[in-house]
């Protein structure tokens, strides 16, 4: 071809610019995000320029327009002395806080357990919200149990504030008798009827248009919950988060859409996510009030979760809520971010570590002490300790504790067909000849 030009790829991480052929004339462009750090690099944060009071707090039901500022700015409550300031200072008891820290402090010390147990072979898989624990914490609490959740697999925060107990946590995370999935579940796809919490999915994203269907069916049927939903920020590149924020835009349903933006999708960073200039900015497209804010600040988490179910239950709709925040751990048990980003971004993350913040705020109001804070993670650790020892009196991965074959066909359908009907009693005999092989309960 003698009209085959090249093509400039643009590159504003640094490096090579990488050149490609094109069949056209002229100088077309390619962007190609690159990430700003990788391993051996110096990691360099700007400091967050908005500081807490910058933003006003609107009333609920503010027009979306209102909030454009806080679509591309940054809620902040918690100064970086640790005093809380602003308007959208939520006001909590020093009784509120404490339950918060000390929920954050458990989910950490539940998630290093079952880390270790993992590393020891007792786990085939689990994952960590270390970094990120005040993005699940805090909006927990500030929604009403009744509030139907449909979260990522690193809201696990959310089951302890809802009252589940550590043991069962693990035993879903084992797949042992204890798991009331019997197993049939992967590793940390947490689900709990009584706490509201739909089970986590493998393919990201299928739960932003679920909860915005859940929400008008809830309005539909007019009941008094509302809905929440959590996505990473590279699943907000998949379709799933546009069309559930259309159907928002349209039936304007009461659910609050929540995208943690924790830098990392694995080994991808966030700005291969969008060209925008944040997530919470495409709610504008919608004519649904965005509002980004600290994720690692537990007081502006909680105060704009609060903000966003008091806009829904007034019958306002949906609201689209970027946090801000730093994944501390690996993506997951499997993965080892040394290979993709330097090791101490996580130290240098210009929000910090959500648990040292509210510690730091805690303590400059007189509300805690060190020796506090020396108490609860020896607690949380021990409870984590005896919480793992108890789940696995239920069956371990070494003792081969597996559910019988058959059970593959319990909880599926309301009435079995006939043909699955007739594997099942297949199966049944096969087991019966296995019988005395298995450790499970019968
Ligand atoms: C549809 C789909 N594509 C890819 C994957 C594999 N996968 C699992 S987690 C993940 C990264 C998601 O990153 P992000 O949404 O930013 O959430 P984070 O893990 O940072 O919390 C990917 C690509 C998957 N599970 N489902």
């Amino acid at each position: 071809m003698t009209d085959k030009q090249r093509f400039r790829v643009e590159n504003p991480g640094g490096g090579e610019a990488r050149n490609a052929e094109c069949s056209h004339g002229g100088q077309l462009r390619l962007h190609v995000p690159e990430a700003p750090h990788r391993p051996g690099d110096e990691p360099r944060f700007a400091k967050f320029s908005q500081q807490p009071g910058d933003l006003p707090c609107p009333r609920p039901l503010a027009a979306y327009q209102e909030l454009h500022d806080h679509a591309t700015g940054l809620v902040r409550v918690l100064d970086d002395e640790g005093t809380a300031l602003g308007p959208w200072n939520p006001q909590l008891t020093a009784d509120t806080v404490r339950q918060g820290l000390e929920t954050m402090v458990r989910i950490r010390a539940y998630d290093t357990r079952m880390l270790s147990a993992q590393r020891q072979g007792r786990l085939s898989f689990c994952l960590e919200s270390r970094g990120e624990e005040a993005v699940a914490v805090a909006a927990g609490m500030a929604l009403l149990s009744d509030d139907l959740l449909f979260p990522s697999y690193r809201q696990q925060g959310l089951l302890l504030v809802r009252g589940l107990s550590p043991a069962e946590m693990a035993c879903q995370c084992i797949g042992n008798s204890g798991d009331h999935c019997q197993g049939r579940q992967m590793p940390v796809h947490y689900s709990s009827k009584p706490a509201n919490f739909v089970s986590i999915s493998s393919p990201v994203g299928t739960q932003f248009p679920q909860a915005v269907g859940a929400a008008m069916a809830a309005a539909y049927r007019g009941e008094r919950n509302i809905v929440a939903s959590w996505l990473g920020e590279g699943t907000a590149a998949q379709g799933d988060f546009h069309y559930a924020l259309n159907f928002a835009s349209v039936y304007r349903p009461p659910v609050v859409l929540n995208v943690v933006n924790n830098q990392w999708a694995i080994s991808t960073h966030c700005n291969m996510a969008t060209g925008g200039k944040t997530f919470a900015a495409r709610a504008e497209a919608y004519g649904v009030p965005g509002i980004r804010v600290d994720g690692n600040d537990f007081l502006a988490v909680h105060a704009v979760t609060s903000w966003a179910a008091e806009r829904a239950r007034q019958g306002g709709g949906p609201t689209l809520v970027e946090l801000l925040t730093y994944r501390a751990g690996a993506h997951s048990s499997s993965d080892d971010p040394r290979r993709y980003r330097p090791n101490d971004e996580a130290r240098l993350w210009p929000g910090g570590d959500p648990i040292e913040r509210l510690i730091h705020h805690l303590t400059k109001i007189g509300e805690w002490s060190d020796q506090q804070q020396q108490d609860l993670v020896q607690r949380c650790e021990q409870e984590m300790l005896a919480a793992y020892k108890e789940a696995e009196s239920h069956g371990t991965l070494a003792d081969g504790s597996q559910a019988p074959p058959e059970t593959i066909f319990d909880d599926v359908y309301h009435q079995l067909p006939p043909h699955l009907e007739q594997q099942r009693q297949e199966l049944c005999e096969e087991s019966l000849a296995e019988e005395g092989k298995s450790s499970w309960p019968q």
